[in-house]
């Protein structure tokens, strides 16, 4: 029986990754984390791509032009939005999860969801290298992995 797994090898893929500024003391560490990770498993540095955004609500619309672009084999998106005292919360979170879930679906390109939602900075500490893993570390095995499947299946 034929069983596929994208693995972890990342030569020669090429890696878009969309970060908000907005809350950027912990999307700087997710996307180290994503870099490293990317370098780890064999991207090349002229392969990755960095896409500054305002905000996690930003990242779908730039996800979907670096998607449309034809120049990407995934597309790591990467933010934090931190419950407050208003119902931004829901509105920024579901957009941006709502968002990217449509553009890998609408352009069939991996599009990794790197955005924590989260309830304070504790625990988007404890996600960013801490107790709870690494978010950004993830998300860059998330993409080499589905990347590398999509050409096995295509
Ligand atoms: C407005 C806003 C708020 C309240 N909170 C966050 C957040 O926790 N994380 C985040 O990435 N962005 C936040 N934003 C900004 C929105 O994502 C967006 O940039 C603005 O609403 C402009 O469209």
């Amino acid at each position: 029986m034929p069983e596929l797994d994208g693995g972890a090898n990342g030569a020669g893929l090429r890696v878009c990754i969309v970060v908000a500024r907005w809350n950027g003391f912990i999307t700087t560490k997710l996307l180290d984390g994503a870099l490293k990770t990317l370098a780890e498993c064999g991207v090349a540095g002229a392969d990755m791509t960095t896409a500054w955004v305002p905000g996690s609500f930003e990242v779908p619309t730039a996800a979907h032009w670096a998607a449309e672009s034809g120049r990407y084999d995934a597309i790591i998106c990467l933010g934090a939005v931190i419950r407050g005292e208003t119902a931004h919360f829901e509105y920024v979170a579901g957009g941006a999860a709502e968002g990217i879930a449509r553009v890998s679906h609408d352009t069939g390109i991996p599009v990794v969801f790197g955005v924590l939602t989260v309830d304070n900075v504790e625990q988007a500490m404890a996600r960013t290298g801490g107790k709870d893993g690494h978010k950004g570390e993830e998300s860059a095995r998330t993409a080499i992995e589905m990347a590398t499947l999509r050409k096995l299946l295509a």
